[in-house]
């Protein structure tokens, strides 16, 4: 239809698939989702307004709807081995606005990670909703180890007494020690957040540590290492009632947290849901249940150890010095080089990562001295250790000689051939 209806769009449409077909896709945060994900996601239930939840909405006609949307609910428990899930949110940043909204009001203190030492914008950054309305402080990592050091955070939560802590982070290379920080949260009487965008699918097989049991609320994305439409998700691994003090307003009953959060959702923030991406995220939480998932995130692993083996091997410095997850930050100042420059001479190449911040980093946000690379969505087209190990020596090729048109064609042309040994769908030609 569209090719007809809309050349523009449907050739636009082509020209990005092909892009994404013929580029090493090292972006820490994409992946590829299935294709009866995608089939979800571009069906009638778009057409659906849904305001409310299963069972209790605003419109007639949900019968159907109700039931995907208690589907998508019902998988993702069973993934996460949590009480209570809202599927809801339209984004990461979404979900996270309605975990402010319950835990927070105006002007209180989150203590969250820095983000120019791998956090997030919405975890209290001065030029997002989260700095400008609450009071931010931040812990970080250490200089020598690139680490996050407990005793630090402790002294610091001491310090600014916050009302949440968060963890999680956007480009953080090792596994978080949960029962620490929950310690910490009950010291000093604050909420307990852990935003798992990153790592979901990693924590969905338990590759990496299981923040369920410590923490007050769990937010994530599901189009990263989850490989679902994208979107987000709120979740809590004990559902009770909750310490706010919200109560129902007509029986004064004391609301349980899942009760709170999807309140936060709608009508807190959002209105009406996108029933079509809530059927796509039930069918990657369906896919996500199948052994298959779990051998998938153990070489997205295996391939991001290795990855970090070959780049120290080659003579680069790794924040961290390794990496115990999917991605692996470079500081490229021993070789001279900083992130933007790196991240355009392999573009040109048709190697796609992104230029990122390194702890104390010297250079500016829109210059910084790291490459931040992921190795989850090339792993979902069939790449392993050995591959990988091409991937860091093309890399490398490129870095080694960045300015110069003909290295970059040259490796651009070693990448299409091995792009075109692993198709990224059966229906893609180019
Ligand atoms: N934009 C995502 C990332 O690249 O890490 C975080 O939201």
């Amino acid at each position: 239809m569209l090719e007809h209806s809309d050349p523009a769009i449907f050739s636009l449409i082509e020209q990005e698939t092909e892009r994404q077909n013929l580029n090493f896709e090292l972006i820490a945060s994409e992946n590829f989702a299935s294709r009866a994900t995608i089939e979800a996601m571009g069906s009638t239930l778009t057409n659906k307004y849904a305001e409310g939840y299963p069972g209790k909405r605003y419109y007639g006609g949900c019968e159907f709807v109700d039931q995907v949307e208690d589907l998508a609910r019902e998988r993702a428990k069973t993934l996460f081995r949590c009480d209570w899930v809202n599927v809801q949110p339209h984004s990461g940043a979404s979900a996270n606005a309605a975990v402010y909204l319950a835990f927070m009001k105006p002007g209180d203190t989150l203590l969250g990670l820095d983000l120019a030492h791998g956090g997030h914008l919405t975890h209290g950054s001065p030029v997002n909703f989260s700095g400008i309305t609450y009071h931010a402080e931040f812990y970080g990592v250490e200089k020598d180890t690139g680490r996050i050091n407990m005793d630090a955070v402790r002294k610091k939560a001491k310090e600014v007494k916050p009302r949440m802590i968060s963890i999680g982070a956007s480009a953080y290379t090792r596994d978080f020690d949960y029962a620490a920080f929950r310690e910490i949260a009950d010291e000093v009487g604050a909420f307990l957040w852990m935003d798992m965008a990153h790592t979901a699918g990693l924590i969905a097989t338990g590759e990496l540590n299981d923040p369920m049991p410590y923490t007050d609320v769990v937010t994530t994305t599901t189009h990263k290492t989850l490989r679902g439409p994208r979107g987000g998700m709120i979740l809590v691994g004990k559902d009770g009632e909750n310490r706010l003090g919200v109560v129902a307003p007509k029986s004064g009953r004391v609301k349980r947290w899942g009760e709170v959060l999807d309140s936060a959702i709608f009508p807190g923030t959002q209105g009406g849901p996108l029933m079509h991406v809530i059927a796509a995220k039930a069918v990657a939480f369906g896919e996500a249940l199948k052994p298959e998932f779990a051998e998938y995130q153990e070489q997205v692993r295996k391939n991001a150890k290795t990855l970090a083996e070959e780049f120290l091997r080659r003579g680069y410095e790794l924040v961290s010095g390794g990496t115990d997850n999917h991605l692996i930050l470079v500081d490229l100042r021993s070789k001279g080089l900083n992130g933007k420059i790196a991240e355009e001479s392999l573009d040109h190449a048709g190697i796609t990562v992104n230029k990122n911040m390194v702890p104390f980093d010297t250079e500016s946000p829109f210059v910084t001295s790291g490459i931040r690379i992921g190795t989850p969505a090339m792993t979902t087209r069939g790449f392993g250790e050995a591959e990988f190990i091409r991937v860091a020596e093309l890399i490398d090729r490129v870095l080694q000689d960045p300015e110069s048109d003909e290295n970059r064609k040259r490796v651009r042309d070693d990448v299409r051939e091995m792009c075109q040994n692993f198709p990224l769908y059966d229906f893609v030609t180019v």
